[in-house]
């Protein structure tokens, strides 16, 4: 009942910033992803005995490729495989189910913020035993498999019920269908003071979540409609969509303008919230009040231990390079460790196995903890919630006490989508060309301090992350930062990440954009970005 299949490698199976991202037509094609998938059990040296967990974020794609997957699981000798019910899982929900069942690892598939649907994009993760992403040699490990495989093992059965709660087997291998929200819920119970948010939405407090028609959906809709009071049609866009209804699942103020527009409205809820395709990102604003994710990992580490998971205080905050440098404001004034990684949630599995941090985050709106090894989109708006409830204040005052009592960092990333690869390598090697001779340098209004290229040495393993962003800091507070995305699905996409630091004192209501356009202006004239690549504005700015 099991067969080898012949196959030969398919170029460009190389995983990204988060998994193997491509156009879903690509993930359709013959052998795609079976040779990904295989080369993911054979760079573990086989899976035989294996207890894996699969589930995904429910995007156009996602069904079939379970069936593909849970058929090859089989043929390769897997022991049990836990599947969310209809092949849903959230990101974080998968992570917290590995650890939960004590499983060798798990496959999750999404393309995250990314839209969806036959046009649109997919992906595909391995994460390990700890409940988080494969680290960077064992994603090098799958790609060197892929560009040698020669045959996968795939089950020639029927397909599996994913509707149905329950137990099947194929051949040795168990398939257990479980209810994606039950065990995630349990979990964010332990953590938060349920009881308080609960007297906090009874005491006429509003919220409008949007679920984006993302998996977050029956989360939120389950966790605070269900468990926590919160009035029905608190959770719009609630209905999780294979193709999330047409738009980008990508909570920031583009995607998201509906909730904006709302938030920023004379009828604004008291606060609002916004989560990505997979789950794993999180949006807050407040009443006429965004947050930046770099303001609200600061604001989360600084008022953690007032909920009942953190009371005992945060071991460390770490944050990825790119987002600002408001959390180790934080970290510094609580005498804790503070960490800076490379883009990527898998940098942070190591500190929090080790118990180094407690609390993660980066700029691109994910915020997560020790609860799991993935950010974690739901949880970032309970701490909020529970921090709400306890304060007593509203999002707005909230930060203001905050920038007030740590300072604050103004912060904005532009993004420049599509750019053809060879003008997008142009700007970073021309930027690297000048390292060296850059310091001192006029770029438009600003003088350079300092520039390099940054590389991570993992204080855990010892492991070495090069070329990991350019960094440029100028006289005067302000650090500008430059990399390549590495989950996009088309050329290339430049990030480029602007910051003005404010000491305790300051102004901190100037208008945003004014503190920020010297360094835009500077970064500019510093790359000659808008020459080389013929754009003069980015595609999305948040
Ligand atoms: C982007 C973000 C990064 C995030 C990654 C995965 O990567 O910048 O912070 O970890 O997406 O997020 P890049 O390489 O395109 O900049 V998601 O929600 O996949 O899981
Ligand atoms: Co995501």
């Amino acid at each position: 009942m099991f067969k080898e299949v012949k196959t030969a490698p398919i170029e460009g199976q190389k995983p990204g910033t988060s998994g193997l991202r491509k156009k879903t037509k690509v993930f359709m094609g013959e052998h795609y992803l079976a040779n990904f998938v295989q080369s993911i059990f054979d760079s573990l040296d086989g899976i035989t005995g294996f207890d894996l967990v699969v589930g995904g974020d429910g995007r156009f794609f996602n069904a079939d490729a379970i069936q593909i997957i849970l058929k090859m699981a089989a043929a390769n000798g897997a022991a049990k495989v836990i599947v969310g019910k209809d092949g849903i899982l959230s990101t974080p929900a998968a992570s917290h189910l590995i650890r939960k069942r004590k499983a060798n690892g798990g496959i999750i598939l999404s393309a995250s913020h990314n839209p969806g649907g036959p046009d649109e994009d997919f992906g595909i993760k391995y994460n390990g035993e700890n409940g988080g992403p494969a680290p960077e040699h064992m994603t090098a490990a799958m790609f060197d498999r892929t560009t040698t495989i020669d045959r996968y093992l795939i089950a020639d059965a029927p397909d599996f019920d994913l509707g149905t709660i329950g137990t099947t087997t194929v051949g040795d291998m168990t398939v257990e269908i479980v209810d994606p929200v039950t065990d995630y819920s349990a979990l964010m119970e332990t953590l938060f003071d349920f009881d308080a948010i609960r007297a906090l939405f009874k005491s006429g407090f509003t919220m409008t979540f949007d679920a984006m028609h993302a998996v977050t959906g029956p989360y939120a809709t389950a966790i605070l409609e269900g468990t926590l009071g919160a009035p029905k049609g608190t959770v719009m866009n609630a209905i999780p969509l294979e193709d999330f209804g047409g738009g980008h699942p990508d909570p920031n103020p583009i995607w998201a303008k509906t909730l904006m527009d709302k938030m920023m409205g004379d009828a604004a809820p008291d606060f609002g919230a916004a989560s990505d395709g997979d789950g794993d990102r999180n949006m807050i604003v407040g009443k006429g009040a965004y947050v930046t994710p770099s303001d609200s990992l600061a604001v989360l580490a600084a008022n953690a231990h007032l909920a009942p998971g953190y009371a005992r205080g945060l071991a460390g905050v770490a944050r990825s390079m790119p987002t600002s440098g408001a959390s180790d404001r934080v970290a510094a004034k609580l005498g804790i460790a503070s960490f800076e990684t490379p883009t990527g949630w898998k940098f942070f599995g190591n500190l929090l196995d080790a118990g180094k941090a407690t609390i993660c985050g980066e700029e691109s709106a994910g915020t997560g903890s020790d609860h799991v090894r993935e950010k974690d989109g739901l949880w970032a708006v309970l701490l909020w919630l529970n921090v709400l409830a306890v304060r007593k204040q509203s999002v707005a005052e909230i930060m203001a006490d905050h920038w007030s009592e740590y300072g604050r960092n103004y912060y904005t990333r532009y993004d420049y989508e599509a750019v053809p690869t060879d003008a997008a390598n142009t700007v970073m090697s021309g930027l690297i060309d000048q390292l060296d001779t850059v310091v001192g340098q006029v770029a438009g209004p600003l003088t350079v301090a300092k520039a390099d290229q940054f590389s991570y040495l993992d204080p855990v393993d010892g492991s070495h992350s090069h070329n990991q962003g350019l960094r440029v800091w100028f006289d005067g507070g302000a650090r500008a930062v430059l990399r390549l995305s590495g989950t996009g699905t088309e050329g290339a996409t430049i990030r480029v990440y602007l910051e003005q630091e404010q000491e305790v004192g300051g102004d901190f209501n100037a208008d945003k954009e004014a503190v920020l356009a010297p360094v835009v202006d500077a970064v500019m004239a510093l790359t000659k970005l808008p020459t080389i690549t013929g754009r003069d504005a980015p595609n999305v700015i948040t």
